[in-house]
């Protein structure tokens, strides 16, 4: 590789890129393991390759096929991608699990790409973004509540989200630290507002593993549009979620399962003409008492 490929290849967002930050982040926030007793570890491990035994039994799996699926594995890791690998194709159903008892606003998975610690304004806020910032401008509005309607001033409603080119900062190269990434703490009443510009559509980075088996696979590489929120409130449990774009058209096969109908937002176009306004309330559970 000539000095010239490698720079053009240092300024875009590559799947090794992209992962070892993603990798690095996940350590930093989420690494610690579990305190789970042996007898589960046991019948889940288990589980879990009495389900690999039983498609290789199904199939005929051959040695071939094995040997390209160690070395795929060994790959997912070199690129950084178990935790795209993780958060495309299984969290949804951990999610699932995790939030069937809730009665507050609807939760999706996190993904690869929140980073704590964003600027914060107080009711309302503009998330920052480079002067030329592409993309229609969106006012986001709402109100933060418990199950009881009790508005909940002083909730902390995180939010972010891939620029107009489907990236997100952080995670490709040339954009600024804390880009379309912020926090506003809700008014007295509850209420925020977030000024920042629609995403666009997501797609899966092709160079990588993942990109590698969705084309060996035959699928697609896309999740709709989307925002991301985590919204909490003190004695209320966290809703981690994501809202959609209506008309997006992998709203309906997004390649990470996480569209829910609850999670759609209905934009008008703004009243000041500039772009979208959309309003979204969130409702959030009681924290439990038990652990
Ligand atoms: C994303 O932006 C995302 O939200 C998920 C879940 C996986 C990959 C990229
Ligand atoms: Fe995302």
């Amino acid at each position: 590789m000539t000095l010239l490929d490698q720079t053009l290849e240092d300024t875009r967002a590559t799947a090794a890129a992209t992962g070892a930050s993603a990798t690095e982040r996940f350590r930093a926030d989420k690494a610690s393991l579990a305190d789970t007793p042996p007898e589960r570890v046991s019948t889940l491990a288990r589980e879990v390759l009495e389900a690999v035994h039983a498609t290789i039994r199904r199939h005929d799996v051959t040695y071939d096929e094995f040997n390209a699926l160690k070395a795929w594995l060994i790959s997912v890791g070199e690129d950084g991608e178990w935790p795209l690998f993780l958060d495309v194709w299984v969290e949804h159903v951990v999610e699932e699990v995790n939030s069937a008892q809730r009665a507050g606003s609807k939760g999706t998975i996190e993904g690869p790409f929140y980073v704590p610690g964003a600027p914060r304004g107080t009711g309302s806020t503009t998330l920052s973004m480079r002067a030329d910032e592409p993309g229609t401008p969106l006012l986001f509005t709402g109100t933060v509540t418990s199950v009881d309607g009790t508005p909940l001033p002083g909730a902390l409603v995180e939010i972010w989200h891939a620029d107009a080119d489907g990236f997100y900062s952080q995670f490709a190269p040339d954009i600024p630290e804390w880009n379309l990434r912020g926090a506003v703490v809700a008014d007295e009443d509850g209420s925020f507002s977030i000024r920042t510009v629609q995403p666009a559509p997501y797609q899966i980075p092709t160079d990588g593993s993942c990109g590698k088996l969705i084309h060996a696979a035959g699928w697609h590489s896309w999740r709709p549009a989307h925002l991301h929120l985590k919204v909490g409130a003190e004695g209320h449990q966290l809703v981690t979620t994501q809202l959609y774009f209506p008309g997006d058209p992998h709203n309906d096969d997004d390649v990470a399962s996480a569209v829910k109908p609850e999670l759609m937002l209905d934009p008008r176009p703004a009243e000041d003409g500039d772009g979208a306004e959309v309003v979204y309330d969130f409702v959030l559970d009681r924290a439990t008492t038990e652990g």
